[in-house]
Formats: structure tokens, sequence, C-alpha cells
């Protein structure tokens, strides 16, 4: 029988952040610990996926393949022969996909996304790409029967699009696709109970973004060390005085107190109980700037090590071993709604 399916990607429309570090690339080498030899592990770059919001073109080539370095720099063992790492565009069965599913797809279910709400909000001009962004990411997941998708919380309604259009197209047609886990599901393969979310250093309501200009409030992982730690420790917290896990009250502190749980590996219950009405923020920052400047110091010098010739040379096996595993999903759907002979 084939193995199942864990899969997850992280777009190269600009440089990784902290964020991508504890909400992706930390769970899913975890994973890949955890499970290697009964999961097949797809960690691919959704290339095509990093321009539906401004990027850089002449930079996209090449922040792929950085990418790339930092997840076998963070411990993603691509020796292992359960892993495969592709890029999307360079399988076209991923866009050849996107357009059947767009006609299973309502307008309003896209038109619901909150990602498309804050990321079109206040623009002037808004690409269809960036709408139309879940229905590539569903045609992702479907074209590999992924299961499991390690994910961070801003891309739960995105799994759970997958999931319903999954069904939808089962129902009609007779199982074609596997249907991915539910959210809850999802979060307890991955040990979590709630998803992570990494908020700004600065404005602690909103979530640690690459794309957004938010220089002090974003570390991104190729930041100096010490200017990462000043970052942290000028990070807005509050007039409370207490410390308390409790990202309503007091977001700033919480998302310090998610930090060092993520990056000491202990649940944030541990942490909280550790630091529970203390009152010395100063230290709580500090506690947290460590933690993150061994992070980047350690990273930063195993990037340095990786010889990209290794990376391109996986690439090419990879994706053409996944190439036909997506082109023979295609053609079932392909067949399923007239378009080949069964
Ligand atoms: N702040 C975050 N906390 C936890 N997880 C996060 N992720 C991103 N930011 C945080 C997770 O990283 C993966 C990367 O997703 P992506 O790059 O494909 O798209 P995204 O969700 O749009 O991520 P970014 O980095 O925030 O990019 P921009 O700024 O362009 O929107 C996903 O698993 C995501 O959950």
């Amino acid at each position: 029988m084939e193995k199942p399916v864990i899969l997850t990607g992280i777009r190269s429309n600009g440089e990784l952040t902290l964020g991508n570090y504890l909400g992706a690339i930390k769970p899913l080498i975890k994973m890949q610990a955890m499970h290697a030899g009964e999961y097949q592990i797809n960690m691919f770059v959704p290339d095509l996926h990093s321009f539906t919001t401004p990027v850089e073109h002449n930079l996209l080539y090449e922040n792929t393949l950085n990418n790339l370095k930092i997840f076998v720099a963070s411990g993603l063992d691509i020796n292992n022969s359960d892993t495969y790492i592709y890029r999307q565009s360079f399988i076209s069965s991923h866009t050849e996909l996107t357009w059947i599913l767009d006609c299973f797809i309502y307008f309003g279910e896209l038109n619901r996304m909150t990602q498309f709400k804050e990321k079109s909000d206040g623009k002037e001009s808004v690409s269809v790409g960036l709408f139309n962004y879940p229905a590539l990411m569903t045609a992702d997941i479907l074209l590999y029967d992924a299961k499991y998708i390690p994910v961070g919380e801003d891309q739960r309604q995105h799994i759970e699009l997958a999931r319903d259009v999954a069904i939808r197209i089962n129902n009609q047609f007779g199982s074609i696709f596997t249907i991915p886990e539910e959210w809850n599901q999802q979060l307890s393969f991955s040990n979590l109970h709630q998803g992570i979310r990494i908020r700004s250093l600065k404005h602690p309501e909103a979530k640690m973004s690459k794309s957004i200009d938010d220089p002090s409030g974003t570390i991104l992982l190729t930041d100096n060390p010490q200017d990462a730690a000043k970052k942290i420790m000028s990070a807005t917290t509050d007039s409370l005085g207490h410390i308390n896990y409790d990202f309503k009250l007091q977001p700033g502190v919480s998302n310090l107190l998610q930090i060092i749980a993520l990056l000491s590996d202990r649940t944030i219950e541990e942490v909280t109980i550790e630091w529970q009405n203390q009152t010395n923020y100063g230290e709580l920052k500090k506690v947290a700037a460590d933690l993150v400047g061994s992070l980047l110091s350690e990273l930063q010098g195993k990037v340095k090590s990786i010889d990209q010739s290794t990376i391109l040379d996986k690439l090419t096996q990879d994706e053409e071993s996944m190439r036909a595993v997506a082109a023979a999903k295609l053609y079932k759907i392909q067949q399923a709604v007239g378009l080949r002979q069964k």
C-alpha cells in the first residue's frame, strides 16, 4: 500500500521569517523525524503562488533555491527516501488541475477567505491570482492525495476548502481524491492544541508576515542575531505589569511566551506556569532574544555550508517522480469530467 502523504510548502515571495520557521518549517522537520518510513513527505515551493502578491521578479528564482537551503539547514533530511522536494511551476498538472477545480469552487467561497480580505484590503488593484490562491493550493494538496498539511493558523480556511472540494468532487464522480483530515486532526497530528500564529513584535495584534513592511516587528531568518535581539528587546508589550498567556489582553507578552515555548521545545502551559504572575517584561524579552539569537546564528552557519548543486540534483530527480504522480491523478479527474475517454 502507498504511504499516506504529508505535504507543506512556503512561498518564495520574500525572505523567510521567524513565523515561517515556527509555523511551518520546524513542525515539518519534527514530523519528518517522527514519521519517516511510515509517511511520504512532500516539501515543495509554491513558486506560482509567490507572485499572487507583488514580488521582485528578478529575485524569485534565487529566492526559491535559498528557501530550500533554509529547509535543509533547519534539519530537513533530503536524503530520506520518503521525502520529495519540488517546485510547483515545474509540474504543469498543478495549473491544469486548478482550472478544473475553479469550475467546482464557488465565487462566494473564495470571496469569504480571510487571507484574501486581509491582503486585498485597501489595495487599489487586486490580482485574480490572489483571489484564486486557495484553488491553486487545493490543487497542490489533492494532486498528491495529501492527508496531513502542517501549516500555520492563517492557512486553516484554505485547508478546509481543499477538504470541502475533495468531498464535493468525490460525491459527484466517485472516489477520486483522498480527503485531507479535518483541522483538529491536523493539529493533533502535529501534537498541537491550537494553530501556530506568531505575531508582529511591533503590532502583536497582526501576524508576522514576510510581505508586510514591518521591519521592527519582523524577524527575518537572515537577520543579524544582534539586530534580531534588539527587535525583541523593543517589542510592544502592555502596561498591565504581570505575565500571562492571554492573546486578547496581552498579545505582545503572549507572543513572547509562544516564541519561548516553541524554541525551547516546551509546551505553552509549561512556559506560562514558569512565568505566570512575574512582572519583569525585560527578563522575558531577554530569554526570547537569547533563544532567537541562538537559532539565527546556528541556522545561518549551516546555510553557508550547504551545497546548492546537491539541492538542484535532488530537485531534478524528485520533480520527475512527482510529475508522473501528478499527471496520473490529473488524468483521473480529466476522465471523470469528460475531457478524456474512460
Ligand atoms: N506568523 C506566522 N505564524 C505561524 N505560521 C506562519 N506562516 C506564515 N507566517 C506565519 C506559515 O508559513 C507557511 C508559509 O506560507 P506562505 O509563504 O506560503 O504564505 P503565507 O501564509 O502568506 O505566509 P507569509 O510568510 O505570511 O507570507 P505573506 O507575508 O506573503 O503573507 C504557511 O504554513 C503559513 O501558515
